[in-house]
């Protein structure tokens, strides 16, 4: 079973969306009692304080979300060093630069990072191709060492996801430019209408293979938006036509047993569009399908 703490950390930042409703994502879901549906899979959970983006001592919304990803990355490398299991509560999707540059310097020792994102956007801009300038559409670039020196260069080192490393699945909505540096770099992106032809659990089971191959840890980065509109309506930008929440659900199941899952981030919920509260429901159900410890059947065994 999976004894390590799930550590949970709220990233508060909306200024990286156009609609900023997202910085509230984290406290809503705290209330909604994410903790203690967790809690319930029989996990040990802790929620330490959340890192909230401070735009008025920056700049510029690209200087905001800079200065948040270095806190979140200190917050998030933290909780790694400590033995634990971090799940990173968004927040809009900007928050996986501080998330993933920290993991994959923790790992650096060990290898490299694998990293599945699961998208309706490929958030693959720079501050050079973005015409809504929105820091949110870029972090997957960041990652792969491409954008702003503050959002690629934490750590002091550029690239903390190779392009083999990672996969994509569910984007159906982008910018040639974003398709362009993806393609360029060779990364693996099954567009919606490859996950609607081979399905889910298809494609989630490829990229798993792919990120865990010659990798020191794999992690997961959920952009609720990856989600269809009929089961998670409340995000930042929902797109037509996604993934399931059945199906999401299924696919994920256990995913965290394996030793090599080293963090989940949820991202894009934001709560002043989730009237009902189905997606703060659809976002607690996830986070417990993919990080619940074994079945009693593996605790029994080992
Ligand atoms: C568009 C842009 C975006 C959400 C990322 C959309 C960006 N490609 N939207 N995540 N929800 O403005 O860069
Ligand atoms: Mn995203
Ligand atoms: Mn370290
Ligand atoms: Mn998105």
């Amino acid at each position: 079973m999976n004894a390590r703490v799930l550590h949970l950390i709220g990233a508060e930042v909306g200024e990286g969306a156009s609609d900023g409703g997202c910085k509230w994502g984290a406290a809503a879901l705290r209330e909604h009692g994410i903790a203690q549906g967790l809690a319930a899979t029989g996990r040990t959970v802790t929620w330490g304080e959340s890192v909230t983006a401070q735009p008025r001592l920056a700049t510029s919304r690209l200087g905001a979300i800079e200065a948040f990803s270095g806190e979140l990355a200190t917050a998030v490398e933290k909780v790694l060093h400590l033995g634990q299991q971090p799940l990173v509560v968004g927040g809009d999707h900007s928050c996986a630069v501080g998330t993933w540059s920290a993991v994959a310097e923790t790992l650096r020792p060990q290898g490299t990072l694998g990293l599945i994102w699961i998208d309706a956007h490929l958030d693959a801009h720079t501050p050079d191709t973005s015409d809504s300038q929105a820091p949110h559409g870029m972090p997957l670039a960041a990652l792969l060492g491409h954008g702003s020196e503050g959002m690629t260069g934490l750590y002091g080192w550029r690239g903390k996801l190779l392009p083999q490393n990672v996969v994509v699945i569910g984007a159906r909505s982008y910018e040639p430019a974003e398709v362009d540096l993806l393609a360029q770099l060779n990364v693996r992106v099954m567009f919606m209408p490859e996950v609607l032809e081979r399905g889910f659990a298809a494609c989630f089971e490829e990229a798993r293979q792919r990120v865990q191959a010659s990798t020191a840890g794999w992690g997961i980065s959920f952009d609720l938006d990856g989600l269809d509109p009929l089961d998670a309506p409340g995000t930042g930008t929902p797109v037509e036509t996604g993934i399931r929440l059945a199906d999401a659900l299924q696919v994920l199941a256990g995913c965290s047993q394996d030793p090599s899952f080293v963090a989940m981030e949820l991202t894009e919920y934001n709560p002043l569009r989730d009237f009902g509260g189905r997606t703060a429901q659809a976002a607690t159900q996830l986070v417990c399908a993919a990080l619940a410890p074994a079945a009693s059947t593996l605790e029994l065994a080992a």
